[in-house]
């Protein structure tokens, strides 16, 4: 492939001049903005994640704000996840769905304060949907994307990283909880998070001017912890099931197509936009859903369009997502499979773009 002419509508991060100088070899355009893919190879840079710890610019993971009275209203009108019992300095993964059920996003909800969230965005223009939600119903709120940056620290040291640059209180905050953290004299929250399974947090930067300065200390403050610049890793991220929005999932799929069943709380979800819908298609239930699939063979090669997923020349459905797992010593894949095709141990017949491969359902990768 030739590389990417750099222009204005491809935004840079606060943390571009980092990621340069770091070496990213690679990168993918996230909301209209750059997120690196590899920096030494994608089998390094997972072993390195497993092993020490990572700092990921994943500045393209943008804030919708919602500031007023009407924002926990609005923010109930976009999910069928309850938010009652949400409280300020929690985080929920919500999923976003349109009127007819569909997915718009699978964001991060922030709760910084009754009357002012952030949606940490997937890769789709949710900003616009949000925005014509509160003009269409005259809500009492703003919507904009402020300019805030997430930093992720991901990998079993990210604990030891944080504390040296933040202190010990680090130590208390629980997963998908934030709490509020000085650096420089400014405030930024600092949340329990990441698109990892290796464990760390996630650093809502909140202006491009203390960008370099906090990756700067990060780095001082972890050479001997081996910290290194990474990114999110695609081996890892199939491992840990964590979907991939426009990848393994669009506003075709229901969130429980997706297994984003046990984030609906549809029936009181009151005032959700896409409730009805859900409500109708939950009494049947979904006919396919995303499954774990382990692909035998040597490593397959980059998924980028859906790989058909057949038995008995039957199309039952196609991979959007795929790997070889060093750790696992197979392909790792997430794929959406016809329900008569989706128990565990289901033998599959995978047409790969270097030829048709056999596939086995699985319950999980990452137990
Ligand atoms: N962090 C933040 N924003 C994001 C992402 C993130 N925006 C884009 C993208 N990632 C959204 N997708 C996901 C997918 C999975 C998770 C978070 C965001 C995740 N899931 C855990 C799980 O499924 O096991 C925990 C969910 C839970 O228990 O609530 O972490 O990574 N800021």
């Amino acid at each position: 492939m030739a590389v990417i002419s750099p222009s204005r509508r491809l935004r840079r991060t606060p943390f571009s001049d980092g990621v340069e100088a770091a070496g990213a070899k690679a990168y993918t355009v996230y909301n209209h903005m750059l997120l690196a893919t590899v920096f030494d190879s994608v089998e390094a840079d997972y072993r390195h994640l497993k092993d020490y710890v990572q700092v990921w610019d994943v500045s393209v993971e943008r804030q919708v704000e919602l500031r007023g009275p009407d924002a926990g209203r609005l923010m109930q009108m976009l999910t069928p996840r309850d938010l009652r019992l949400m409280l300020p300095g929690q985080c929920y993964y919500v999923p976003i769905v349109d009127e007819t059920g569909g997915m718009l996003n699978d964001p991060v909800a922030v709760k910084l304060a009754e009357d002012r969230w952030w949606i940490s965005i997937a890769d789709s223009d949710l900003l616009l949907w949000v925005k014509g939600i509160a003009n269409g119903y005259r809500l009492d709120v703003l919507v904009d994307e402020p300019d805030v940056s997430p930093l992720a620290i991901q990998g079993p040291k990210s604990d030891e990283l944080l504390v040296r640059v933040f202190g010990d209180r680090v130590r208390d905050i629980r997963f998908f909880q934030f709490d509020i953290f000085q650096f420089e004299g400014r405030d930024l929250a600092i949340a329990r998070s990441g698109y990892s399974k290796q464990g760390g947090f996630e650093i809502y930067v909140d202006s491009t001017e203390c960008g370099m300065p906090l990756w700067n200390a990060l780095f001082a403050a972890g050479k001997d912890l081996n910290v290194r610049a990474g990114c999110p890793n695609t081996i890892e991220r199939i491992e840990a099931g964590f979907l991939s929005y426009g990848n393994d999932m669009t506003d075709d799929n229901t969130p429980h197509e997706c297994g984003l069943g046990r984030f609906c709380d549809t029936q009181t979800a009151i005032g959700c936009i896409g409730r009805d819908a859900l409500l109708r298609v939950a009494k049947e239930g979904p006919v396919q859903q995303i499954r774990p699939i382990s692909i035998g063979g040597n490593k397959v090669p980059g998924c980028d369009r859906p790989w058909p997923i057949f038995v008995n020349d039957k199309r039952v459905g196609q991979i959007t997502s795929a790997a070889w797992s060093p750790d696992f010593e197979t392909n790792v894949s997430i794929g959406m499979v016809r329900m008569t095709h989706w128990d565990p141990g289901t033998c599959l017949e995978i047409e790969t773009p270097d030829g048709m491969r056999n596939g086995i359902v699985q319950e999980s990768f990452w137990l």
